[in-house]
């Protein structure tokens, strides 16, 4: 065998054993949190339990930016999918804000590391259902269509719209941030939100789903309006527009 393709085969060995190691890391982690979690939730049990609004959706489609974006709470962001690997709770004193981890992390690499992350969240939205007030779901408005597309050739779910109708079943009244639509460009938005709005279950045309469906850039602040009123609609018909207190009234950019 050349002396090159030796190497090479070293080389990806190599990539390989250092991901598995980050896996396995990333499994202890996750399943010590969970021991974790468990613990607290006994001993919480009979403490004034605090209210939970929860952002969700596949890594790297903004969820941190948008909590940014509405709370002014500098939360970790980051350039590759997979910033945030355990829920983080942005903990007012009467409200956490939980982000949670990218659901379809490190796609087409490690399916099982993919599982895992789902069954923790489906695990931890169910664990906390009664305490969570409503679900965020945040999308990517530019690859949102391509994905769905590429788990329908599949014959798969695609996770986006499991975790919606989950999200739904529970009564978790989602709102469906659309994100990243300043990557748009602007005579396409209808189309694209009209597709989004298909491929979740609703008729066209998107529009008459403004208290769902809400396009919005946490670059720019573009439709920071609408999702403030969406959140502060979902908080008076939970009785707590009190927690509104906790969101900017201004995008914090
Ligand atoms: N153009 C554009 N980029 C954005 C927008 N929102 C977030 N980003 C960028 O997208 C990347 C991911 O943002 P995060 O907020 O870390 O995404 P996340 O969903 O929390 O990712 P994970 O923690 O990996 O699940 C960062 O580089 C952000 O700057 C947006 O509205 N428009
Ligand atoms: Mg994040």
């Amino acid at each position: 065998m050349p002396r090159e393709n030796i190497y090479e085969r070293e080389l990806s060995g190599t990539k390989n054993v250092i991901l598995e190691l980050y896996v396995i890391i990333l499994v202890e982690l996750m399943e010590k949190w969970l021991k974790k979690v468990k613990f607290e939730t006994r001993i919480s049990k009979n403490q004034l339990q605090k209210e939970k609004i929860i952002f969700v959706g596949r890594s790297n489609v903004g969820k941190s930016s948008l909590i940014k974006l509405l709370t002014g709470v500098k939360i970790r962001i980051g350039k590759r999918p997979g910033t945030t690997v355990l829920p983080f709770k942005v903990k007012f004193e009467r409200l956490d804000i939980v982000d949670m981890p990218g659901s379809g992390f490190m796609e087409g690499k490690t399916k099982s590391i993919q599982e895992k992350i789902k069954d923790f969240i489906i695990w931890y939205i169910e664990e906390n259902k009664n305490e969570i007030l409503f679900a965020v779901e945040v999308l990517d408005a530019k690859m949102f269509l391509e994905i769905v597309q590429r788990w329908e050739r599949r014959g798969e779910n695609p996770i986006d719209i499991e975790f919606f109708n989950f999200l739904s079943e529970l009564e978790l009244d989602p709102i469906v941030a659309v994100n990243k639509i300043d990557k748009i460009s602007v005579n396409k938005r209808s189309f694209i939100l009209d597709q989004i709005c298909e491929k979740l279950g609703f008729s066209w045309p998107w529009k008459q789903w403004r208290d769902i469906i809400v396009p919005i850039s946490a670059k720019t602040g573009e439709g920071f309006e609408d999702l403030w009123r969406n959140i502060f609609n979902r908080l008076k018909r939970k009785g707590r527009s009190d927690l509104i207190k906790y969101f900017r009234k201004t995008p914090y950019l």
